[in-house]
């Protein structure tokens, strides 16, 4: 029988698999997989911003030094999932075009102000709480490259999330205005760290295809149910209220019943109306251009390594 590539394809996803990057793959598997990673690589160059912005104001050398770490880490996450993207046919330079002139999106949790030093801790345990409850299946995603990507990500995430916890912690056996100033940012923070699974699955375009094809192993709600499940009792011993009257136990379900999120409110953000979209952007794109010579010297460099080599 002739060799079918299609046949061979279905195949792999079939027995649970790895698509790699010189297979065939067809063309709307390859678009989703550029879409998806592009948009999982912008938002760890963005979300660096909301977080940086603490940096030079951390209570302590020994928090600056921990932020740094961690937002240097979120570079190196955006990186090495441009690599991926790349192995994939992807331009990077036209990856990041298409970021800044809004072509591409980015997580619209970045798109939200971090007003007090609590928002760092906050950021942690929800923001790297729910981008491990996502992630973590991704190391099982069909494409290859992507999925191994994951694994070193999800080990970062997870020192972020408990840094983050281990400052909440802190600041809760603190003063009363820091406990304040935890619950203060656990309000603000909580809808739309529910936003980042994405919209409910009942107008989920992407999510029937991106299953079939195993690149997504898990539906947008049932994540969010699992990082609900998850941070409730991590709550409780934090001793903060999580903002929803309506968050209880159901016994029947073996899960939390929660209110679902405004999703006018992600409708607005994802297209660019959020309360930092434009500033986002304007930083990203500032720094793109700032960075142009940077990038033509290294080239220039390169170019020059390759010309002596040839001599
Ligand atoms: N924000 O049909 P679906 C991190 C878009 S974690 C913006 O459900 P899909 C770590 C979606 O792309 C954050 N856009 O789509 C960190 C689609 O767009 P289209 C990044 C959203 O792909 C922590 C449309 O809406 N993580 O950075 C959002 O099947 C702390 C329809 O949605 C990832 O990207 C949203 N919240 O499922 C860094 C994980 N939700 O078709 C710094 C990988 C949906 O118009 C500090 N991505 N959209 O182009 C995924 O798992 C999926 O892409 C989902 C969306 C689950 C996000």
């Amino acid at each position: 029988r002739p060799y079918d590539p299609e046949a061979a394809f279905e195949n792999t996803i079939a027995r649970d698999q790895r698509i790699e990057p010189r297979d065939w793959m067809p063309d709307a598997y390859r678009a989703t997989l550029v879409r998806q990673i592009a948009q999982h690589a912008h938002s760890e160059i963005i979300g660096m911003q909301p977080e940086g912005e603490w940096i030079t104001r951390a209570p302590s050398l020994r928090r600056k030094a921990i932020l740094f770490a961690k937002v240097q880490d979120e570079a190196g996450h955006g990186l090495y999932l441009y690599s991926a993207a790349e192995t994939l046919g992807a331009d990077r330079t036209e990856l990041t075009e298409r970021l800044i002139d809004g072509g591409q999106k980015y997580s619209s949790i970045f798109n939200y102000p971090t007003r007090t030093f609590a928002d760092v801790g906050v950021i942690g345990w929800f923001v790297d709480g729910a981008a491990i409850c996502n992630q973590v299946p991704l190391c099982r995603t069909s494409y290859g490259p992507y999925g191994r990507a994951m694994v070193r990500v999800c080990k970062e995430e997870s020192f972020h999330q408990r840094q983050g916890y281990e400052l909440l912690l802190t600041m809760m056996r603190g003063t009363d205005e820091q406990r304040a100033m935890v619950q203060d940012a656990v309000d603000r923070w909580w809808w739309p760290s529910l936003m980042m699974f994405g919209p409910p699955d009942d107008d989920s375009p992407n999510s029937a295809r991106s299953m079939a094809w195993r690149i997504k192993r898990h539906s947008n709600d049932q994540l969010r149910q699992r990082f609900v499940d998850m941070t409730v009792p991590q709550a409780e011993k934090l001793g903060v209220t999580l903002p929803d009257p309506d968050l209880r136990w159901n016994d029947g379900r073996g899960h939390h019943d929660f209110s679902a999120p405004d999703w006018e409110e992600l409708k607005r953000v994802v297209s660019g109306d959020g309360p930092c979209n434009a500033e986002r952007i304007a930083r990203r794109r500032a720094a793109h251009e700032e960075g142009a010579w940077v990038r033509r010297a290294a080239a220039a460099h390169a170019d020059k390594r390759k010309a002596r080599l040839r001599e």
